[in-house]
């Protein structure tokens, strides 16, 4: 039941980093993976690093907050490839700015990828999952689905609305034997967050680097590939009662008060 021969999965984004580390292993399962990139450098880039993995991938250029590029691209996946059983909303961004110091076109632009385009990329895919008689939506939440921490406001207003979206299209479309949920990772080591790890000129660790091993009970940060187990089972038939729930990968974080300082 944790096997996705014969399905094919969309993950937004997914040239690298947590969306890459999703879609090898929906791959291993079974999966056949279709992904999306906003520049056609980066789509080439994620073909040549699915091949090396073994991983026959279609890749498509698309920004995912533009609607009607979106649903080209998904009636050209139809076409070419067949009806999408699985939806990953793993594209987006990130803008580390004090909430007094963002613009609204900034905050506009994080809440635009993080939270209007998995609305967008979802309405594309559902009524072919309808007519089909099923499919598997996994949004990629976040710590800040739960918490807030300065200089993320856009970022954690858009992550807790996904969150939001995750139960009101599990609310909406159950009936229809679609299961939406979400993924809630930690702090994963990806180009996301290396500006938290850089280390400091004197060669210390960066500061937030010790927070977040303190505030994470094994002490470090999670790799991406830590998510691929979770995010198989949520597109696998082994989690067709599991619908509207956010799945924390996280280490424990959301668990812990956090290492008392020595
Ligand atoms: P990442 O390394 O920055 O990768 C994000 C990917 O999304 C990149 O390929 C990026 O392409 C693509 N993207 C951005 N805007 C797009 C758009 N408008 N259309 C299409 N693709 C777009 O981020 P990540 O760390 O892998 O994170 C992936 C997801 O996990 C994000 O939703 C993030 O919020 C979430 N997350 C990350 C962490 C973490 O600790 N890393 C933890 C929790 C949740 P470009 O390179 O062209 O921008
Ligand atoms: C930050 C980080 C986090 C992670 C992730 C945690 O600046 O706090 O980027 O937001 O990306 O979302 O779950």
């Amino acid at each position: 039941m944790f096997r996705l021969d014969g399905k094919i999965a969309l993950i937004t984004g997914a040239s690298y980093g947590i969306g890459f580390a999703i879609a090898k292993g929906m791959a291993n399962a079974g999966a056949t993976i279709v992904f999306n990139d906003i520049k056609q450098e980066l789509v080439d880039k994620g073909l040549e690093a699915y091949k090396a993995e073994g991983i026959n991938a279609r890749g498509y250029v698309c920004d995912v907050t533009d609607e009607d590029a979106v649903n080209a691209m998904v009636a050209q996946i139809e076409k070419e490839v067949g009806v999408i059983d699985i939806l990953v909303n793993n594209a987006g961004i990130i803008k580390r700015i004090p909430m007094t110091e963002m613009s609204a076109a900034e905050f506009r632009q994080v809440i635009d990828v993080d939270l209007n385009a998995p609305f967008i990329v979802s309405k594309a895919v559902i009524p072919a999952m309808i007519k089909k008689g099923h499919g598997k939506i996994i949004n990629i939440c976040s710590m800040m689905s739960e918490l807030g921490r300065e200089t993320v406001s856009a970022y954690a207003a858009a992550k807790g609305g996904l969150k939001m979206l995750t139960r009101n299209i599990c609310s909406e479309y159950g009936e229809f034997n679609i299961q939406c949920n979400g993924i809630g990772p930690g702090y994963i080591a990806t180009p996301q967050t290396a500006p938290l790890r850089e280390p400091q000129a004197d060669g210390s660790k960066h500061p937030f680097d010790s927070f977040i091993c303190a505030k994470t009970p094994a002490g470090r940060w999670l790799e991406a590939e830590e998510l691929t187990g979770p995010a198989v089972f949520l597109a696998s038939d082994a989690s067709n009662a599991v619908n509207g729930h956010i799945l924390y990968v996280d280490g424990g974080i959301l668990a812990y008060i956090g290492k008392q300082p020595k």
